[in-house]
């Protein structure tokens, strides 16, 4: 489809927008809702792509995927829209002839910011791959009515605000409310024969009412276009009598407990809430998708037999795992199926990726809790455990290990049992987390079933995150090695041919630093630090925790500090550190981690005998928006979790696509990268998993590290005198009594790699040369790649075919 308009056509259409939606006239619009009014025309373009999509999708019986999440972090969508759909420089002239500029309007839009962090980008970077490649997909979370918090420093505390976005993002939204289903909690179960048939009757529950918003995701050219389908909570419980007699809040009060499930964001990351909202929160989304997919499914072949064929499911991690027992319970109690033929038709549907080793955040629900809100899901929970365990125990499994792998145990209902269990496939996200999960988290499972482990790598919206957020580096692409790369990543290592090109390379060395520049406005502008583009910019940028260690980073640049005190007049290659993190709400150590690092920041920087070669920023709000002006304007990749806690990562591939080089350990997809790139063209550091593991066995003795390192003792005992008259004893009591990731053990080959990168930076040819290979072998790690293998191996889900020729 041609999604270009007349630029007349467009003007005229704003205006119909201005006019009908605000009963205003260009001349008294603010950009606000001139961008509203743009998004209303840009969506009915994208509402016409859908139909024709969905329509060619129908008529070709083309396998849906259904991808369930409890966070999209979609960030914005405007200019992602407006240039996959090709349309951005008209709308731009449009405008600009209406004497507005469309780069303010951007600014105009909130970051549906409705995730934490990886997973939830992820997620979002997958949408673009399914509707890019015509795979007909649609997306299921929640529409959180605040999305994750904003973060506000105060005096390096982090506080948490409400982030309510929807003021400005619902324009995307469409309600849907003649698809709203019911989703019930609590009461207690009623089960009789009546003949042959076995009734279950669930009484007493309460009702929640799921309201459907649907958003429109493009993919590259609009060939396809996708739904987010995100469900609002609501209550339709209203006491007349009480209101009547005057007890106005009473009258109100069962909606407002409703409507609590989708207000806020659980802003946990790796890391275990397991409070009874969260529990309704998972199920609320599972049951009404559930619902929605088997109604769709229903209308179109009025039996469920042929679902694995049509459908697949997919389980993002294990939050939304309940859809196993929600889709027994519908087929069950619903549709008449027998245990049996309705087991088989699950299992052949839905399909689990896991997202994480860390104990912590697999996530296990209190068995009484799980009972009372959720009763006939508890029975058929235990109905799945009590088969698991007989087939164990008929194929003689050892009876502890038969206790290790159920779905019940200890008092607990455990979700990534459940989900490996009941999946046909079970997945990691990188190599090394592929093998990680057979070898430890679910050797149990492996050893029984390992045919259903497989890995695919993560993957990243590489349009987003190279063309749209660096489109110089983009133009240089296209004009050294033409477009061919925006659909096919791969074609990215044509580049390659120019790696002893010395225009080239001087290019793109200005055109990291024109990126750099970019980003020093920013942050002048928002943290008041004047930052020297010419100084190495290392940027670290992730959830704040303790397996990523930003305190081995922090720590590091204590010591760069203490040493350049002392040396104020050696030669030292300015280098600026930036950090961007949300530490979760509760997570009382990662808060003292950004403590710590702001209050060393606000120290170093003020300090005259080092300011001019050291500077350290630490970005407040860090979100997408703001990764797609840091990523391209970073030198280096910090990517030091310790081996063996991150699954993949994913803002190392946004680096590596930009031109930065990964300053990281052998984790997650860093080994991959390292693959992709070779010794040369990364700078690696610190101990590799087995090692982590043999050190873990010997016995792991940190304070050693302390007493026989005087660099780290210097910046440890700084670290309890404290910065900013704040002493930062918990943390050096935690490094040098536990120090659960490693740090100090690490530390010294760290700060090799550091020097390390500095000489290789100083070599300015070398460097990027470095940042060219970088790009050049960055195709693998795109979306559209992970995607095709999602499909191809898990889903067995081909696109839709093109539209014969008229
Ligand atoms: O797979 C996406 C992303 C990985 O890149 C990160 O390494 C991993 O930490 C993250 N996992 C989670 C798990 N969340 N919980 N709970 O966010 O997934």
């Amino acid at each position: 489809m041609n999604y270009r308009l007349p630029i007349n056509t467009i003007k005229e259409q704003i205006e119909a927008k201005l006019q009908h939606n605000f009963g205003l006239t260009l001349e008294n619009a603010t950009d606000d809702q001139c961008y509203k009014a743009v998004v209303l025309v840009v969506r009915d373009l994208m509402v016409k792509g859908y139909l024709e999509f969905k329509k060619r999708a129908e008529e070709t019986h083309t396998k849906r995927v259904y991808y369930l999440c409890m966070e999209f972090l979609m960030g914005r969508s405007l200019k992602n829209n407006l240039y996959n759909l090709g349309i951005e420089e008209d709308f731009r002239k449009a405008l600009s002839e209406m004497g507005l500029k469309l780069d303010n309007l951007y600014e105009k839009e909130p970051d549906a910011g409705l995730g934490n962090g990886g997973l939830g980008r992820l997620a979002a970077c997958f949408l673009d791959g399914l509707s890019t490649q015509g795979y007909p997909a649609m997306g299921y979370s929640l529409c959180y009515e605040y999305g994750i918090f904003r973060q506000k420093l105060v005096d390096g505390w982090q506080t948490e605000l409400p982030d309510f976005w929807l003021p400005g993002g619902k324009v995307w939204l469409q309600e849907v409310p003649e698809k709203r289903v019911e989703v019930h909690f609590g009461g207690h179960i009623e089960e009789y024969w009546n003949n042959q048939y076995h009734i279950v009757n669930h009484k007493d529950y309460e009702k929640v009412m799921a309201v459907p918003y649907d958003m429109y995701v493009s993919g590259m050219d609009g060939r396809g276009i996708n739904v987010l389908r995100i469900w609002s909570a609501r209550g339709e419980a209203f006491d007349m009598s009480r209101f009547n007699s005057g007890d106005y809040l009473r009258a109100m009060e069962q909606n407002a407990m409703a409507e609590v499930i989708t207000k806020v964001l659980y802003p946990e990351d790796n890391h275990l809430e397991g409070k009874s909202l969260r529990l309704s929160q998972q199920y609320f989304l599972v049951s009404a998708t559930i619902q929605d997919i088997i109604r769709r499914h229903l209308f179109k072949y009025s039996t469920l037999d042929n679902l694995p064929d049509c459908v697949a499911i997919h389980l993002n991690d294990t939050h939304p795992v309940l859809a196993i027992p929600e889709m027994m319970r519908v087929m069950l109690d619903e549709c008449g199926y027998t245990w049996e033929a309705a087991w088989d038709i699950v299992t052949r549907t839905t399909a689990y990726t896991n997202h994480t080793v860390m104990a912590e955040a697999l996530e296990c629900w209190n068995e009484e809790l799980f009972k009372f809100r959720l009763p006939r899901i508890y029975q058929i929970v235990q109905e799945i455990n009590r088969r698991f365990c007989e087939s164990m125990h008929q194929r003689h499994v050892d009876g502890y290990k038969v206790g290790r792998m159920a779905p019940l145990n200890d008092g607990y209902v455990k979700m990534a049992n459940l989900a490996v269990i009941s999946s046909h496939s079970v997945n990691g996200v990188s190599a090394l987390h592929s093998d990680i999960l057979k070898e430890t988290v679910f050797n149990d499972f492996y050893t029984e079933m390992p045919e259903k482990f497989q890995n695919v790598t993560n993957g990243i919206a590489h349009r987003r995150w190279l063309n749209q957020s660096n489109p110089e580096l983009a133009s240089l692409l296209t004009e050294k090695i033409g477009d061919g790369y925006i659909h096919d990543a791969a074609q990215l290592e044509k580049f390659l041919e120019f790696k002893d090109d010395a225009s080239v390379l001087e290019q793109l060395g200005k055109i990291k630093r024109d990126n750099k520049v970019r980003l020093a406005e920013y942050i002048k502008k928002a943290n008041n630090i004047v930052l020297d583009p010419d100084s190495i910019f290392d940027i670290q940028i992730k959830r704040m925790h303790e397996y990523k260690r930003q305190h081995l980073n922090a720590l590091h640049i204590l010591t760069l500090y203490q040493w350049l005190r002392d040396n104020p007049n050696a030669d030292f290659t300015p280098h600026t550190y930036i950090f961007g993190a949300k530490a979760a709400a509760g997570y009382y150590f990662a808060k003292q981690m950004i403590r710590f690092i702001v209050n060393l920041a606000e120290t170093i920087n003020n300090d005259p005998r080092v300011n001019q070669k050291l500077k350290v920023v630490y970005v407040e709000d860090y979100r997408v928006t703001l990764a797609e002006l840091l990523t391209p304007a970073a030198d280096i990749s910090e990517q030091i979790s310790q081996a063996g806690t991150e699954a993949s990562g994913t803002s190392n591939m946004k680096f590596m696509i930009n031109g930065a080089v990964t300053l990281g350990t052998l984790d997650g997809a860093n080994v991959e990268i390292h693959e992709a790139v070779g010794d040369d063209n990364i700078i690696l550091f610190g101990m590799t998993t087995p090692e982590v593991s043999a050190l873990k066995r010997s016995g792991y003795r940190p304070r050693v590290f302390y007493e026989n390192n005087p660099i780290i003792r210097n910046a440890i005992d700084e670290m309890n005198k404290g910065f900013c008259g704040v002493s930062f004893r918990n943390i050096t009591d935690s490094l040098l009594n536990e120090d659960p990731y490693m740090v100090l053990a690490d530390f010294e080959s760290y700060s090799q790699a550091q020097k390390r990168a500095e000489a290789l930076y100083n070599d300015h040819a070398r460097w990027n040369q470095m940042g060219l290979v970088n790009i050049a072998k960055a195709g693998r790690f795109a979306a559209d790649r992970a995607i095709r293998e999602y499909a191809d191996n898990i889903w067995h889900a081909t696109p839709v075919p093109p539209a014969p020729a008229a």
